[in-house]
Formats: structure tokens, C-alpha cells, sequence
């Protein structure tokens, strides 16, 4: 489901799908519109949904918490309510984010954490959690929470701190640019691969009972490890590079994420196939090919 106007500049709008784009029928809708989504469950009747749409970057959620929390929480309410009414038996994925343990009440957090959101973007998300829990509770539909911690590759969007930094180091390479301006190094996350994640979401919809499951790697890691090994494996010395700039620092900051994936190793028989230093050069070395630049990419540089 892509919204219309991208269907009618496809090359620019959507450049990401391009290698999959012949195998896919796109159906135009907005999820800001309960008619138009309400159309596409008519029109496909589908067996599956993965409903990972939303306003998903947490700093613009700080500049504009009215259209996040519209967007999101709307939107899931939207395509929950058109699809009890139009197709009830089909199996529903949303995507729920560890934003939503915000302020950790506990290390590392599972299914059980208490939720204590520091964004309007973890509101937003906490909120379709318990609609989707409330669906599957109150009419028998068969919606899973995901609860997703950070999942990146390289088509992460430029705004995002890990492609924000291997993009920069390309430009850097690529004398197309002499720093890399970033907010809070200290913060941590548990980094995946996006293309682990989205097999444990595909496998929470092949099991009888809808469920909740956090997906993590178990391993944290802060934004400045990140860098360090980045900018090694490009032989580059992050303090000559890395600016910090009070911009890009948020209001409320989420300080440490690790999730405890042991219910989706129990009961979906998922595990991370990715390390983090293999992402970090799936990432580095692609960012560096799409700017020209050859790097004699190392995993040198261990932060574990
Ligand atoms: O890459 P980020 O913007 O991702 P964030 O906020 O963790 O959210 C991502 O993961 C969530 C799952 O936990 C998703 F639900 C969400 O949709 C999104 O995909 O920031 C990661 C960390 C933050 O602590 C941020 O303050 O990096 C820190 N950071 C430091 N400098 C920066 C920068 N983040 C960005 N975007 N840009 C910086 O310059």
C-alpha cells in the first residue's frame, strides 16, 4: 500500500523498491484515510497483514507531536477496524518498537517490561500496542505485537544515526565532505539486521495464537562504538571527523536499549543471523560502492 502520489512519480518515490517492484501489485491508499484503506482490504481480501507504516523518525516526533500522534494512532486504528470488518480471519503484524520502554524500568527488557515512553513517537507506538492487543482480546483477531529494537540496513533512511554515519564516512572518503555532525554518542541500542527482523515477524503470523515477542539481538552498543568501528573499518580516525552539535540532541532521550529475545528463540525459533560488525560493513561498504569509493573495509576495530 503506497500512497497515490507515489505511484504517480515512482522513480523518485519508490527508488527503495525498485529490485522488487515487478513481483508487487501497489494499491494506492493513505493512512490518514479510513475509506481509502478500508478499499484495499475490499479489493485484496488478504490472508496477511504487516502494518509497519507510520511517522517513524523520534526526533521530528519532538517537532511535531500533533500529526505523529494523528498519524500513527489513527492509522492503527484504521486499518485494525477496517480489517475486522472486511476480513476477520486475517493475520495482523504490528510493528511495536522498544521506543516504547523509553525510560527502562528494567535491564534487559522483555514482553513483561513496564512501557514508560520518552517521545510522542513511543506514545504513539505504545498506543497500538494496546489496540492491538485490545483487537485480538475483545473480537478474536489474530494481531501480534511486534516489539521491534533498532533494525537497520543498507536502505535506512539518511536520518537515521547509523546510516548517517556510514553515509558520512562515504562523503568523507569522497571528498565530498570534511565532518560528521551528531548529537548524544553516549546513547545505546541493540542493533540488528532489518532482514532477521522481518523473518520473525513473518514467523509470529504462522503460529496459532497471536502473541507478543520482542526482537532483539541481546547486545547493546552505544551511537560512538557505532562510529569507532565504522570509521575503522573505513581507516578513518573518528576524532578528527565526529562534531557533536547540541541539534541533534533530543529533549528526552532513550539512554539504553537491550532486549531479551528468548521468547521468539522459545517459541518462534528465531535467532539474529547477523553480528553487529557484519552490519556495520554490509552498511559502510555500500554506502562507499554507491559514492564510487573503494575502501579496504576490516573488521578490525572490535568494540564488543
Ligand atoms: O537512529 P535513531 O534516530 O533511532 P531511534 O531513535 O533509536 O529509533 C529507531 O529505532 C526504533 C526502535 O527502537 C524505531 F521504533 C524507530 O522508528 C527508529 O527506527 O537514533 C538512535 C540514537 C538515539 O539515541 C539518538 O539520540 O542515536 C542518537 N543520535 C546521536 N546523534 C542520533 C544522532 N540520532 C540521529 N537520528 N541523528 C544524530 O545525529
Amino acid at each position: 500500500m503506497v500512497r497515490r502520489v507515489a505511484l504517480e512519480d515512482p522513480s523518485r518515490r519508490l527508488g527503495r523498491l525498485q529490485s522488487v517492484v515487478g513481483s508487487l501489485r501497489l494499491h494506492a491508499a493513505s493512512l490518514e484515510s479510513f475509506p481509502s484503506v478500508y478499499q484495499v482490504f475490499r479489493a485484496v481480501q488478504p490472508d496477511e497483514c504487516y502494518h509497519l507504516a507510520a511517522q517513524s523518525f523520534v526526533s521530528y516526533s519532538f517537532d511535531d507531536e500533533f500529526s505523529t500522534l494523528n498519524t500513527n494512532i489513527n492509522g492503527t486504528h484504521f486499518v485494525l477496524a477496517a480489517l475486522k470488518d472486511v476480513v476477520p480471519k486475517c493475520r495482523f503484524y504490528f510493528a511495536g518498537s522498544s521506543e516504547m520502554f523509553g525510560k527502562v524500568a528494567e535491564i534487559p527488557q522483555t514482553e513483561t517490561t513496564r512501557f514508560h515512553p520518552r517521545s510522542a513517537y513511543g506514545i504513539s507506538k505504545v498506543a497500538g500496542f494496546d489496540l492491538t492487543r485490545n483487537y485480538r482480546e475483545a473480537y478474536g483477531i489474530h494481531a501480534s505485537n511486534g516489539i521491534l529494537f533498532n533494525h537497520e540496513s543498507p536502505r535506512r533512511g539518511f536520518e537515521f544515526v547509523t546510516r548517517k554515519i556510514t553515509s558520512g564516512i562515504a562523503r568523507i572518503l569522497a571528498g565530498q565532505s570534511k565532518e560528521l555532525r551528531l548529537g548524544n554518542l553516549e546513547a545505546k541500542r541493540d542493533w540488528g539486521h532489518a532482514r532477521d527482523y522481518v523473518e520473525a515477524m513473518w514467523a509470529m503470523l504462522q503460529q496459532d495464537e497471536p502473541d507478543d515477542y520482542v526482537v532483539a539481538t541481546g547486545r547493546s552498543h552505544s551511537v560512538w562504538e557505532f562510529v569507532r568501528m565504522a570509521c575503522g573499518m573505513a581507516g578513518l580516525d573518528p576524532d578528527k571527523y565526529v562534531v557533536t552539535d547540541p541539534e541533534f540532541y533530543r529533549p528526552a532521550e532513550v539512554q539504553l536499549l537491550i532486549g531479551n529475545p528468548a521468547k521468539a528463540q522459545a517459541k518462534l525459533g528465531w535467532r539474529p543471523s547477523t553480528q553487529f560488525a557484519d552490519l556495520v560493513c554490509e552498511m559502510v561498504t555500500a554506502d562507499c560502492a554507491s559514492l564510487g569509493v573503494e575502501v579496504p573495509v576490516t573488521k578490525s576495530i572490535e568494540v564488543e
